[in-house]
C-alpha cells in the first residue's frame, strides 16, 4: 500500500443488495455473489482504486509511475476496501450475523452503504417483488443499527465513565478516546460530537439516556461518515427511489456495480478499452465476443453509461475519498527540473492526504528524517518557495529542501 494516509472503506448494507458485487467490480478480486442473503460470511479484503487527472500532460513529460498506475493520463492510486456481510435489524443485539459483521468495520474511517434502489429485497435481504420494499426505511434503519451498537459499548459502564470524567482530569473528551480507540474513536471526534448536540462535556453524569444516545448518534456521524450507493439502476423503480433518497442529507451515487463488474472483466481480457470510471468503452476485439455479449455491452452502454454517465462504482470510492474524508493528492519530487526522485524516476509517487496537510507534515509522510530537517519546500507548478505552515492542495508537486541529505 502506497504511503501517506490510507484509509479502509467499509462496504456496507443490508444483505443480497450488491455488497460483494461492487466489492469485486472496484478490486477485480473473486467474491462469492449470489441472489440470496448472507452469502458473504467473512469479510472480502481487497484494493480498488481512487481515479485523479495525473499532472504529468499539464507538465509536458513522461511520468514512471511506482505506487500507483497511470494510463492516458489517469492516475489510478490504490486504496484498501472491506466487503462485509449483511446487516439485519437487531443485529446490534446479536440478529443475523450481529456483532461479528460490526466487529469487521471496526477499523473503517468511512462507510459506503450499498442500498437496493430497486425495491426487489425486503429488510432482511430476501428477495421480493420490485418495488415493493422502500429503500429509505433501510438508511434508517443502518444509522441505528451503528448508533446502538456503538452505545452498547459504552453503555454497560456509562455511570462510571461519567463520574470518572468529572473526577478526573483527562475529562470525557480522554476517557471515551481511550474506551473506544478500538472503533478508531478519536478524541477530536468526541469533542465535535459534544459540540454538535450542545451538551455539557463537562457534567456527562447530567445528561439524560435520550442526550446520551442523541450524543452516540452524533460520534458516529463524524467518526464513520457515510455515503449512499443506490445500486441496482438498471430495475426501473430505482430511478424514482432515488429521487427520493437525494432529499436525505447524504450524498448518493447511483449505481449499476453489475455493469462495472461486467466492463472491468471485459476490459481485463482486453475485449474492450475501458477504464474504471469511464463514461464510455470500445469494443476492441469484437471477434472474440459472440452476439449476446455485444448485445449486454451495448445494453450497458444505452442504459447506463449514457445516461447516468458512469456506473458509478470509480465516483463512489471518488467521492469517499474526496467528498467524505476530505483527501487531496500531492506528488513528492525530489529533483525539481526533471520533476524526479534521485534514481530519475519521473513523478513516481502520488500520496493521499487529508485537506489541510501542511509543506512540513507531508516532509514526515515522505521520510522522518525529511521531516526533521526540513528548510522549506518548492511548488513545483509556481516554481516558488512554500514555508512549512503553507497547506497544500490537490494535485500538488512539491519538492522538500532540507538540511540533510536523504541516504
Ligand atoms: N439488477 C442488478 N442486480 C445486481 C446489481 N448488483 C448486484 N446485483 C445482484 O444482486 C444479488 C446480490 O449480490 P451480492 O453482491 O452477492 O450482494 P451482497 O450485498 O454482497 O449480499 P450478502 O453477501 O448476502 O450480504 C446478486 O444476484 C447480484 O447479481 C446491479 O447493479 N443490478
Ligand atoms: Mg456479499
Amino acid at each position: 500500500m502506497q504511503k501517506g494516509y490510507t484509509r479502509l472503506l467499509g462496504i456496507i448494507g443490508k444483505p443480497n443488495t450488491g455488497k460483494s458485487t461492487f466489492f469485486s467490480a472496484a478490486t477485480l478480486a473473486l467474491a462469492e455473489i449470489a441472489n440470496y442473503p448472507f452469502t458473504t460470511i467473512k469479510p472480502n479484503r481487497g484494493i480498488g482504486y481512487v481515479r485523479t487527472p495525473c499532472v504529468h500532460p499539464e507538465f509536458k513529460v513522461d511520468d514512471n509511475p511506482r505506487n500507483s498506475l497511470c494510463t492516458n493520463g489517469i492516475r489510478l492510486v490504490p486504496v484498501e476496501l472491506i466487503d462485509v456481510a449483511g446487516l439485519v435489524p437487531g443485529a446490534w443485539e446479536g440478529r443475523g450475523l450481529g456483532n461479528q459483521f460490526l466487529d469487521e468495520i471496526r477499523r473503517a474511517d468511512a462507510l459506503i452503504h450499498v442500498v437496493d434502489a430497486s425495491g426487489g429485497t425486503d429488510c432482511e435481504g430476501r428477495v421480493c417483488r420490485i418495488g415493493e420494499h422502500d429503500p429509505l426505511e433501510d438508511i434508517t434503519f443502518l444509522e441505528r443499527e451503528i448508533t446502538m451498537w456503538i452505545a452498547a459499548i459504552l453503555k454497560k459502564d456509562w455511570a462510571k465513565i461519567a463520574r470518572t470524567a468529572e473526577a478526573d482530569k483527562k475529562g470525557i473528551y480522554g476517557l471515551l478516546e481511550d474506551r473506544l480507540s478500538g472503533l478508531g474513536i478519536k478524541r477530536g471526534h468526541v469533542s465535535e460530537a459534544a459540540r454538535k448536540t450542545g451538551l455539557n462535556p463537562d457534567k456527562p453524569t447530567s445528561w439524560s439516556d435520550a442526550e446520551f444516545e442523541k450524543f452516540v448518534d452524533a460520534l458516529r456521524k463524524v467518526s464513520k461518515p457515510m455515503m449512499i450507493v443506490a445500486n441496482k439502476v438498471d430495475l426501473p423503480p430505482a430511478k424514482a427511489n432515488i429521487e427520493r433518497l437525494r432529499k436525505l442529507d447524504y450524498t448518493i451515487i447511483p449505481c449499476c456495480a453489475e455493469a462495472e463488474l461486467a466492463l472491468r472483466r471485459a476490459a481485463e481480457k482486453q475485449l474492450i478499452d475501458y477504464k474504471p470510471g469511464d463514461s464510455n468503452f470500445q469494443i476492441t476485439q469484437s471477434e472474440k465476443l459472440s452476439p449476446g455479449q455485444i448485445k449486454a455491452l451495448e445494453t450497458i452502454k444505452e442504459k447506463i453509461l449514457l445516461p447516468n454517465g458512469s456506473t458509478g462504482v470509480q465516483d463512489a470510492i471518488n467521492t469517499a475519498y474526496f467528498k467524505l474524508l476530505n483527501m487531496i493528492t500531492v506528488y513528492p519530487v525530489e529533483d525539481l527540473e526533471h520533476l524526479s526522485d534521485h534514481n530519475g524516476k519521473v513523478l513516481p509517487d502520488v500520496y493521499l492526504v487529508p485537506y489541510g496537510t501542511t509543506a512540513h507534515q507531508f516532509a514526515y509522510l515522505i521520510h522522518t528524517e525529511l521531516g526533521e530537517s526540513f528548510i522549506y519546500a518548492i511548488d513545483a507548478r509556481e516554481k516558488r518557495r512554500i514555508g512549512e505552515a503553507a497547506i497544500l492542495k490537490d494535485r500538488d508537486v512539491i519538492s522538500v529542501v532540507s538540511a540533510r541529505k536523504r541516504t
